[in-house]
This record gives C-alpha cells, structure tokens and sequence, in this order.
C-alpha cells in the first residue's frame, strides 16, 4: 500500500519538492552505470587455494565461474593475470629472427609428418592505409593536376570528402611483413605529418603538408584480418600457445570460440572506435595496447555519421612482393556506412565539439594491456586500441584475440539495440520543444 501512495505521490510531484528521489534522467543513468576502472583479477586454477590474498595490483581471485557471475553477467570489463603464463610465445615472439621465421621452419617440420597437411608456407594478409587508420572516417582530399603534370596545393585547389576507408589488403609471404614494417619505420618523416593529415579532425588540418602525392606515402603495414586467421593464415604461431586462455573461454561462454585472429601491428596504427557482437578474449604477447571502452549504453552520446565506403589500392610487384606502392586512386565501395566519426583522444577545444558535444558526457575507461595480460572486452562495448613497443623489442606489438558468441537473449542485448536506435531521453525532450 505505501509503496503505491509513493509512486502516485512522485507522479503528481513537478519533481521540484525535496522529499523525492531526483528524476532518474539518461545522463544520471550513464553515470550511475558508470565503472571507475578496469580492475585485474586472477583466475583461481582448479585446485587452487581460495583463500589466497590478491596481491601486486590484483584486486580479486576468482573461479570461472565467479568471473561469470562478477564480469560477463554484469557486462564489465576487466584485466586477467596468470592466464597466458605458460605461452612460450611471451618470451619467444620478443625476437624477430625467431618470430618471422617460424613459419619456414613449421613447415620444414610439417614436411616429413603427414598429419600435417600443408607442406609449403603461404601467405598472410595485410592491410595497408597511408595514416594507420583502416577502416576509420577520414577527410579524403582529391587533388587536381596541376599545370605541369605535379600535384597541386591542397589550400587552393582539392575538394575533400569524409569517407568511411577500408584498407589496401596484400597477401605477401610471412617475413614481407616484416619488412613493410622496417621500411614504414625509415619513412617515419613521412608518415608522422600524413598520419595527422587524414584523420579528420580539422584544427589538425594546419600541419598538412600544401601538397602531397600518395605514390610517395610509404604504406603502414597491420595484420588485422578477423576472420579466425590464427588458424587459416598463421598456423604455426599454435605451436607457442597453450590453449589455456581459449579454455578458459570456453568453460566460461560454454562453447568453442567462434575466432581466433592473430593483430601484428606497430604504434603506427590505431583501431577506430567500434563495437563487436562477440564477447572478447584478448591476449597481448608482445608490446603494450591501450584500449579506451565505452559502455553500449552510452552508444547515443558517440552519434555515428553516414559516409561512402571507399578503400585503398595499391600496386604491387609480382617480383619483389617488399614493393607496394598506393595508387592515386581510390575505390569506392557501393554502400554507406555509419560509423563514429570522432576519435575519442582528441581533445575538446578540436573539432569534437563541433561535430558531437555529447561525446563528452561519454564515461570512457582506459585498460592499459601488456605482455601475458588478456583483456575481457565484454559484447557490445565500443573499443578504440592503440599500441606501443616496448623499447627493448621495439619492432611490432602482437597479440592474439578469441571471440565468443554473445547472449542475445538476455534484456542487455535488445535494451542496448533500444537505446541505440531511439537515442537519449534529453534528445526527446529536445524533439518535443522542452
Ligand atoms: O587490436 C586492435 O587493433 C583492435 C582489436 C579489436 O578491435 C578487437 O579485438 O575487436
């Protein structure tokens, strides 16, 4: 009875009496809703004493399926230690010699043994952009021809437009990677103004160059695919990974993963904000990442922009595979696509309050994961990563990722495409005039 009397009570109340619980409004709720950090935890090995005090950063020690209850139930990110401690690729895939070799020699062993069937080295896929950014908004500038034949100023003359950009993908035998790498590295003069250049963010756009010819960019190399290629591209990479973490996986999901995909990149290139509809298990081996997550439900605040899709292209050269060159051109994709538009590290006196004030009210969290660390990124959290080498192995920075079918039967998954699909509470009033 009195709990009726209340709720008529807050009906009838212009919710300026002080007896009232504030208006829950969307903004409280994100805020409400909103983690202070990402914490680290150990999973608890079977048998394993549970009475064990966390100690050096780890806050809890749980049992899978206490992880279930306490992180993927409730949709939160966190780190886990101890799960990738018997990889011997943590120590192994530090050297490069060891590294972008061990393909040659899997396949040497393979050769004398017939449970493996292939016999000879193929080739691994890699995406190529000018700015490290694969698929990222990015102002395009068109450049006109000049009088002699030379490009011409981008101030005076280009039209530029914001396109969705896929990457340049190149199949090139295993150790070309690293030489793309190397020869990105070098060109490094090149690629620091042009990786500002294409962004999209225009208070930026004072340090572009007057004119440039992307014949002359030097490609910024990223093994990227996610199509399970741990398994279709890099198979030999298994031999240096237990599989404890994909286990772990799937004593937790309740089913085998549905990818595993291998991410050899450089700080070069960064990973635009996204969401995935998998739940994520990602394990670092070498270097460092910064993830920067976004909770699904503050997906109205990060307002996606409808662009054309277009990609890179390249020329390569069927005789020296190390030789890439980008066309002038680019391709357009038949489609548009929404993506986000702004890169949540840019600061605020830039263009982001221009183009989306609300990503502000965003309540982001930073996970910094290093070598032997797995990130659970939790379904449906968006995500931008960047990467750092570690100096004494500055080369690339490799980690290994498994996705895991999410629950779409649960309230989260369609309050979230709810949310997404009808905005904020505050845009409503707006449409309504108050
Ligand atoms: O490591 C990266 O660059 C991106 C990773 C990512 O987006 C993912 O695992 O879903």
């Amino acid at each position: 009875m009195s709990d009726v009397s209340s709720s008529q009570q807050q009906e009838e109340c212009s919710n300026d009496c002080c007896a009232c619980p504030p208006k829950l409004t969307y903004d409280s709720l994100c805020d409400l809703l909103s983690l202070s950090s990402v914490p680290v935890v150990r999973i608890l090995e079977k048998g394993g004493d549970a009475n064990t005090e966390p100690s050096d950063g780890i806050e809890l020690i749980v049992t899978p399926l206490q992880f279930y209850r306490e992180f993927v139930a409730k949709s939160k990110p966190c780190i886990i230690r101890g799960l990738a401690d018997n990889w011997s690729a943590i120590s192994k895939w530090r050297d490069d010699a060891y590294l972008f070799q061990t393909e040659a020699k899997y396949y040497k062993k393979s050769g004398s043994c017939d449970a493996q069937p292939a016999t000879e080295p193929g080739s691994v896929t890699v995406s190529l952009t000018p700015n490290g950014r694969a698929d990222c908004i990015t102002d395009v500038i068109f450049l006109q021809p000049g009088k002699d034949g030379e490009s011409v100023s981008v101030e005076t003359d280009a039209e530029s437009e914001r396109l969705f950009m896929a990457p340049a993908e190149v199949k090139v035998p295993f150790p070309t990677v690293l030489s793309l790498i190397q020869q990105a590295r070098l060109n490094a003069v090149l690629v620091a103004p042009l990786s500002v250049d294409l962004c999209g963010s225009a208070a930026r756009r004072k340090f572009r160059p007057r004119a440039f010819d992307p014949a002359e960019l030097t490609p910024i190399p990223y093994c990227q695919t996610q199509n399970n290629c741990l398994e279709t591209e890099f198979p030999w990479l298994k031999d240096d990974i237990t599989s404890s973490v994909a286990s772990f996986g799937e004593e937790v999901f309740g089913s085998a993963c549905d990818a595993a995909n291998v991410w050899i990149g450089t700080s070069m290139s960064v990973t635009s904000m996204h969401q995935d509809w998998y739940e994520n298990i990602y394990a670092v081996v070498r270097g460092v990442k910064q993830f920067t997550l976004i909770p699904p439900w503050e997906a109205p605040l990060l307002k996606k922009e409808r662009v054309r899709s277009a990609k890179y292209c390249v020329k390569t050269d069927p005789a020296d595979s190390t030789h890439v060159e980008f066309d002038k051109h680019i391709e357009f994709e038949d489609e548009e696509i929404d993506w986000i538009g702004i890169d949540v590290e840019d600061s605020p006196e830039h263009d982001v309050m221009l183009r989306n004030p609300e990503i502000l009210k965003t309540n982001p969290l930073q996970a910094e994961v290093t070598p032997g660390e797995v990130l659970y990124l939790p379904a449906m959290w968006f995500h931008r990563v960047a990467q750092t080498e570690v100096p004494s192995d500055d080369t690339c920075v490799v980690a290994v990722n498994y996705w895991f079918d999410m629950s779409m039967d649960g309230p989260l998954y369609h309050l979230v495409k709810y949310v997404a699909a009808n905005g904020t509470a505050s845009e409503n009033h707006d449409d309504d005039g108050e």
